[in-house]
């Protein structure tokens, strides 16, 4: 078997996957490419030029969505989408709701302007401005979403039934970068949110991959408040 993940480790979609295949107990090899300076012929792979792609043998998929959905198929076990066709499907909401609605969110105006530029430009601290807006897009544009994900969670361990879906480590890969970025939703406002990242982010699954991000992209992580 040769599975390889392509695509750099702090992408959110990218740690979706690799968690994915870290909860099926699946060994792969990891590729990091930049999906800005992409190599030659990548766009065969990844038609939209986007990270993930990946490869089973000679097969290759792209999309973190679909490459989940393919593992899910291709190793069936442990289970990590529900049997149930309702809880399935609220499971894939979940995925969603984090794909295309929070990480939009907090990707350009937090993660991005915090952590990756700084990267990108030589170190360079972010100014106040950009503090100040990736303070308030935080506080106040995701705390909405925010709410709905600790209503929907209430007193459970998981987001869809027990043990764990594709809907938590959705959830839990993709805040990751808010965390790199020295954010987390606030215990006060969130506390269930809160417990549950914490739980997920110390799972040895996931650990692994924010110790292994953390000593390039994780240096604001201690400044996460209560
Ligand atoms: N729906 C895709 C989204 C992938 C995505 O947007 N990846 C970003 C990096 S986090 C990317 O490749 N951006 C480069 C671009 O948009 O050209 C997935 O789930 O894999």
């Amino acid at each position: 078997m040769s599975l390889v993940v392509l695509g750099g480790s702090v992408s959110p979609y990218v740690r979706k996957v690799r968690l994915f295949l870290a909860e099926k107990g699946l060994d792969y090899q990891h590729e990091q490419i930049n999906p800005f300076a992409p190599p030659p012929g990548y766009r065969d792979l990844s038609p939209l030029g986007k990270i993930p792609a990946f490869k089973d043998g000679d097969r290759s998929l792209c999309d973190s969505s679909v490459i989940c959905a393919y593992l899910e198929k291709r190793f069936p076990t442990p289970a990590l989408y529900p049997s149930d066709p309702y809880d399935y499907a609220r499971a894939l909401w979940f995925e969603e709701f984090m794909d295309g609605g929070v990480t939009p969110v907090l990707g350009p105006k937090v993660f991005f302007p915090l952590v990756l530029k700084p990267l990108f430009s030589g170190g360079q601290a972010p100014d106040a401005e950009t503090e100040a807006i990736a303070k308030k897009t935080f506080e106040e544009d995701a705390a909405p979403l925010f709410d709905y994900l600790e209503k929907q969670l209430g007193d459970r361990e998981y987001f869809v039934g027990n043990p764990l879906t594709i809907a938590d480590i959705s959830v839990a890969a993709e805040l990751v970068n808010t965390r790199h970025a020295g954010f987390a939703p606030a215990r006060k406002k969130f506390p269930k949110l809160r417990a549950f990242l914490e739980r997920m982010w110390s799972r040895p699954t996931l650990k692994m991959l924010i110790d292994e991000e953390t000593p390039v992209f994780g240096k604001r992580a201690a400044r996460i408040a209560d």
